[in-house]
C-alpha cells in the first residue's frame, strides 16, 4: 500500500520542516500539508486549509487524498497557552481526539502526535530525567501533553492504534519561526545577534534547559514512525536529548560568530516555566528500542545556525 501522509499544522516552527524532510523521503504527491493559514514559503506538493478541531474538514482530506497516516502537530505551545488554558486545552485535545478516533475507526493505519519535556514538573528530577518518573506538570500545555500521552497509550492498549510519540526538547531551527513556546529564546538570538549584535533573553543566564537541532528531532521523528512496530515498546511519549545549555553558554557561542555580541536579560513569566522543567533528559529508551542518536551538539548547530541566517 502506498504510504499517503497528512501534516495538520504544517506552517508551524516543525510542520515546516517535517513536511519537506516527508516529501523528500516519501515523494511530494505523498504528503499533503494542511493548516488553519497558508504556507508562508512556495509549495512543493498538495496543501489543504483544514481546522484541526473540524472532524468533517479532515476527514474529506483524508478520503480525497487517499490518506493513511496523519502527524497531528497543531497545538498551542507553553507560554501562548498560560494566556487562554480552556481554548489551550480545547484545541490540544479535541485535536487529538479525532485523529484517535479517526484511526480507532480503521480510516488510518498509523498516528503521531507530539510530546514535550513539558509533562515534568518542579517535582521530577531535573538531571537525567528518565523515561518513567514523577510527572506533575504545573502548565496547561504540560497538563495536555501529559493527558494526550495517556489517551495516545489507551488508544493503543484497548484498540490496538498504532500511535508514536516523542517528548521534545527546546527545538531550534533556521528555516521556521517558533510560536509561543518557553524556549524560544534559543532561536531569536541568532536572528537578533545577526542584526542588532545583542538580544535580551526572556530566561535568566543560568536557566538550562534540554534542546536539540531541528534536522536531529525530524530524524528522529521520521525514524520512530518508521521502526517496526515490535520495537515501539513505550506509547506515551519517548523521552530524546540532544544537548543541554543555559542563555550564558549560548550567547558565548554566538559570540564566537558575533565579536562584540551583548546579551542582557530580563526574566518574565516564562521563567517559572522553565523552572518547572529537567535541565537534562535521559533518552536511554529511545536509544535502545529505535536506535536514536543525536547528529547535534551545541557548537556544531550553532555554526549550522549561523552559517544558514547568515546566507
Ligand atoms: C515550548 O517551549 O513550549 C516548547 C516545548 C518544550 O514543548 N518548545
Amino acid at each position: 500500500m502506498t504510504k499517503k501522509i497528512l501534516v495538520i499544522g504544517s506552517s508551524g516552527q516543525i510542520g515546516t520542516e517535517l513536511v519537506e524532510g516527508l516529501r523528500e523521503r516519501f515523494g511530494n504527491d505523498n504528503v499533503v500539508a494542511s493548516d488553519i493559514k497558508e504556507p508562508q514559503s512556495a509549495q512543493s506538493g498538495p496543501f489543504a486549509m483544514v481546522d484541526a478541531m473540524d472532524r468533517r474538514g479532515i476527514e474529506r482530506v483524508i478520503d480525497k487524498h487517499g490518506i493513511n497516516e496523519v502527524y497531528l502537530l497543531a497545538a498551542l505551545l507553553s507560554a501562548t497557552a498560560e494566556k487562554d488554558p480552556a481554548f489551550a486545552w480545547k484545541l490540544n485535545m479535541e485535536s487529538l481526539f479525532i485523529i484517535l478516533e479517526l484511526a480507532r475507526e480503521g480510516k488510518l493505519k498509523k498516528v503521531y502526535w507530539p510530546s514535550s519535556i513539558a509533562v515534568f514538573g518542579p517535582t521530577t528530577p531535573k538531571d537525567g530525567t528518565p523515561q518513567h518518573t514523577v510527572s506533575e506538570p504545573s502548565t496547561v500545555y504540560g497538563i495536555s501533553k501529559q493527558a494526550g500521552e495517556q489517551w495516545c497509550a489507551y488508544y493503543h492498549r484497548r484498540y490496538g492504534v498504532d500511535v508514536r510519540s516523542i517528548r521534545y526538547p527546546g527545538l531550534i531551527g533556521w528555516k521556521s519561526a517558533p510560536g509561543g513556546g518557553t524556549t524560544d529564546y534559543a532561536v531569536h538570538i541568532f536572528h537578533e545577534a545577526i542584526k542588532n549584535g545583542a538580544y535580551t533573553s526572556f530566561l535568566g543566564p543560568e536557566t538550562t534547559l534540554p534542546m536539540m537541532y531541528m534536522p536531529d528531532a525530524i530524524r528522529a521523528t521520521i525514524d520512530l514512525m518508521e521502526a517496526p512496530t515490535e520495537k515501539v515498546k513505550e506509547r506515551t511519549g519517548y523521552n530524546l536529548a540532544g544537548f543541554s545549555f543555559n542563555p550564558q553558554q549560548i550567547a558565548a557561542e554566538v559570540a564566537r560568530h558575533i565579536p562584540g555580541f551583548k546579551m542582557s536579560y530580563a526574566p518574565d513569566q516564562r521563567q517559572a516555566i522553565a523552572d518547572s522543567w529537567p535541565r537534562s533528559i535521559d533518552d536511554s529508551a529511545a536509544r535502545a528500542d529505535w536506535g536514536w542518536k543525536p547528529d547535534f551538539d551545541l557548537r556544531a548547530m550553532v555554526n549550522e545556525m549561523m552559517k544558514n541566517l547568515k546566507r
